[in-house]
């Protein structure tokens, strides 16, 4: 028997549609959904390696509990009652003793959240995080304080722009499927493309000027196209005009960061970012500065993020073709959205965050999100109150957030470690209790309400049931929710009843999704009038350059250039990124893509490598204040002298994920957990390290601690 269905991938969290045939059971093909423009059969090597996740024996098959001490891999097979009997014991006791508030869920944002808020605010806790903060916390920060709106809720139309800046967004290898498709077409346009980035990358290779920056100095950079673009009046007036406030400060703040000053502080010359300022203004406003992604590496990130929303706003290119556009939900068609668990009346939780967000710690980051890496500080220290039961679903704590060291003795403060994945991820194994999810092609999901342009809802109905023993996350939650005496919050018991009850008020139902696996609310595409129809979110209804959000929490709009502490003597500042065969710390040990890409290298400049006495090829040690690992160093002209880089997502210590168990280094281990107070983003790249040949009889690659790593 053969069946052909539209569903979503799940390799990385982009869920490009795609288009899979079953044949007896099984998943034979899997592609692109034709139906969708910018898919049109496409996939990434992740997307192409599915099949070869569901077929792999060695991800996660039934629920597991802990026999050993954490950490040490010893597990016992359960059954569902009784890993979920046990779980419910263990939270009971945790709730009795310390109150619901005791309880932290950490997940990567992903279509079952709202089912993960509920659980929390039916047991009374506020403790829920996403990954967001890691991600692009200071995007959504500067987003909210220029327009009112997260980044969540803004969209960059690819297709139609004419000149694309990329700030080492590397789009080309850091892929989503249809941002690819679309910026080809542009390019194939004649649309222009500018990177930059300390590593050439492949993006680089393919842009029509690229620019080798000193790292940590795109603010100067910014500042100084700001400057140009002022002073010889390049700027959309029209559209400043009407929308903006704050130019006259902005205009004063950047007269000193000419292109001279910012020569001496990026390396860059000055008569090239004169000329980049020009250029760009002659195609405004279908022009995009990225401003997303790689957005978590500074402490004041939030002021590179803004400076790029604002070069987009001069050139007038928001609700602009070819530029920035607000998304639009069914609202602007007088039609519902999809219904989610926290639409209904959940009880109010008056606890305060222990993550802080919200307090004068932490003022301005989203709420709906929260700050993670400040979430492990209040476990490490137990306040403001004691923190005992943590559920990590479809996130990896231990890899993905910097320092690993910390978290690890945060774990250690913890009575219950729950882990909902799908692979052994390190969280996993320093769990109490592993639970497995069904894979993307083994699952029904909640539905993904998908605004934009033209608001949208895909589904990802199940391909083919469970291979093995494993359930749905918004199952799994419902089915201990009954143990715990809150299952009225959640009004299904199959993903079929959930999926209809979340449809219900759209107006569309399941079936309606069989001929192409989405459903429009539209059918042109709905912009703004960008002359007078802005809905902007702001106090002043204005684009605010000089931000109430900001100036009320005590931020400055406009603080001084302060430049980055260069890296000294035989240090290196470590940068790190993606590359296309993986997603962050999930696919390592996926068997093609282990084969495409076992372990990471770390790029290191010539000149340096020759300084040191390290050879192409030759394994390294790789120091920091936080810790230390052994990987191979690939020497090379194509990374800026200051800076060494390394593949995130490597160094993992689950031993049953057994290909890539100790290959190549984690970043985490390395990195220091320093926060961007302003917008909750981590400093991912103010960590310093040295790097010397590994002596010859020391242990082979592997990430170690500098500090015995307590185990609990
Ligand atoms: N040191 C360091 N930290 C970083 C970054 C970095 O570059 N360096 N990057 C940051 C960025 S940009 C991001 S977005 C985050 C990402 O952080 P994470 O979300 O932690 O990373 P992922 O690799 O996307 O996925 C984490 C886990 O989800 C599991 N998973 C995959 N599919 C499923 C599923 O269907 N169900 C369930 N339950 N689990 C599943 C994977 O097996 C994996 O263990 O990390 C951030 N943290
Ligand atoms: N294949 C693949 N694709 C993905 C993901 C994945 O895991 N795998 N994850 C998705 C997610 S969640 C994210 S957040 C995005 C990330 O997308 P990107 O942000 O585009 O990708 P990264 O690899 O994190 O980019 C880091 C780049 O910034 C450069 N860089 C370092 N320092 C500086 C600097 O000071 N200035 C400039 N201009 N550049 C610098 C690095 O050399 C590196 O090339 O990718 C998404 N797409
Ligand atoms: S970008 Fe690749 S891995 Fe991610 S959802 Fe799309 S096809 Fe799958
Ligand atoms: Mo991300």
């Amino acid at each position: 028997m053969k069946k052909t269905l539209y569903t979503m991938c799940f390799m990385c969290s982009v869920r490009c549609p795609i288009q899979v045939e079953v044949e007896n059971g099984q998943v034979r093909w899997v592609q692109g959904n034709p139906h969708v423009p910018g898919m049109e059969g496409s996939l990434c090597p992740k997307g192409a390696a599915g099949t070869s996740f569901l077929y792999d024996e060695q991800r996660l098959q039934t629920p597991l509990i802990r026999v050993g001490e954490r950490g040490a891999g010893q597990w016992r097979k359960a059954s569902w009652d009784e890993a979920l009997d046990y779980i419910a014991e263990g939270l009971k006791k945790v709730v009795d003793t310390h109150g619901g508030r005791s309880v932290a869920l950490m997940e990567r944002a992903n279509l079952a959240t709202h089912v993960s808020k509920t659980f929390l605010k039916a047991i009374g806790s506020p403790n829920h995080v996403t990954h967001d903060a890691l991600c692009k916390g200071s995007v959504n920060t500067a987003c909210r304080s220029l327009f009112g709106y997260t980044d969540a809720d803004m969209g960059m139309q690819y297709d139609k722009t004419k000149h694309i800046i990329l700030y080492g967004r590397n789009i080309f290898e850091a892929v989503a499927v249809r941002e690819v498709n679309n910026l080809m077409t542009a390019l194939s346009n004649g649309a222009k493309m500018t990177y930059i980035d300390p590593r050439v990358t492949v993006t680089a290779t393919k842009a029509h000027r690229y620019w080798m920056i000193r790292p940590g100095t795109d603010l100067a950079l910014n500042y100084a196209l700001m400057h140009v673009i002022l002073e010889e009046r390049l700027y959309d007036a029209a559209f400043v005009e009407r929308w903006v406030e704050g130019l006259p400060e902005l205009r004063d703040f950047v007269r000193p960061y000419t292109p001279a000053w910012a020569e001496a502080e990026t390396g860059i010359r000055a008569a090239e970012i004169t000329a980049l300022a020009r250029e760009v203004s002659r195609d405004k406003p279908s022009v995009i500065f990225h401003f997303g992604y790689r957005g978590a590496h500074h402490v004041n990130e939030i002021y590179l993020r803004r400076s790029l929303l604002i070069l987009n706003i001069l050139m007038g290119s928001i609700e602009a073709p070819g530029g920035l556009f607000f998304k639009k939900g069914p609202g602007a068609v007088d039609r519902k959205p999809a219904r989610k668990l926290t639409d209904q009346e959940l009880p109010k939780v008056s606890e305060p965050r222990a993550d802080q967000v919200g307090t004068a710690k932490l003022p301005l980051p989203d709420p709906a999100h929260g700050v993670p890496q400040s979430l492990v500080d209040a476990i490490l220290t137990q306040t403001p109150y004691p923190l005992k039961a943590l559920f990590i679903n479809r996130f990896d704590a231990l890899k993905s957030i910097p320092d690993t060291h910390r978290t690890k003795q945060a774990f250690a403060k913890l009575d219950l470690i729950v882990a909902i994945d799908v692979n052994f991820s390190d969280s996993a194994w320093y769990a109490d209790v592993v639970l497995p999810e069904s894979t993307f092609f083994e699952r029904t999901d909640c539905v993904q309400q998908a605004n934009g342009l033209k608001p949208q809802i895909f589904l990802r109905p199940q391909a083919i049931p469970p291979i093995h023993d494993t359930r749905e996350y918004a199952i799994i939650m419902r089915q201990l929710a009954e143990r715990m005496g809150i299952e009225k919050y959640f009004p299904y018991t199959t993903m079929d009843e959930l999926v209809d009850w979340q449809l219900e008020p759209t107006g569309f139902t399941r079936q309606d999704f069989d001929a192409k696996g989405f459903v429009a609310y539209a059918k042109e595409q709905l912009f703004w009038n960008r002359l007078d129809g802005l809905k902007l979110k702001t106090p002043s209804g204005k684009i605010e350059l000089r931000s109430s959000l900001l100036e009320k929490a005590g931020f400055a709009s406009f603080p001084p250039y302060a430049a980055m502490q260069r890296p000294e003597g035989d240090r290196f500042r470590l940068v790190v990124g993606r590359v296309a065969a993986h997603t962050h710390v999930s696919t390592q040990n996926n068997p093609y893509l282990n084969e495409l890409y076992p372990e990471n290298l770390l790029w290191i400049h010539t000149r340096r490598a020759a300084a040191l006495g390290i050879k192409d090829g030759q394994t390294v040690l790789v120091t920091s204040a936080q810790g230390q690992g052994q990987i191979k160093a690939f020497v090379t002209d194509l990374i800026h002298p200051e800076a060494v880089f390394m593949v995130h997502g490597f160094g993992h210590e689950a031993r049953l994920a057994a290909r890539t168990f100790n290959r190549g280094v984690s970043d985490s281990v390395l990195q220091a957990c320093l926060t961007d107070p302003v917008g909750g983003s981590p400093a991912l790249h103010d960590t310093f390290v040295t790097v010397a040949p590994a002596k010859a009889d020391e242990a082979p690659p592997a990430a170690k601690k500098k500090h015995a790593a307590k185990r609990s």
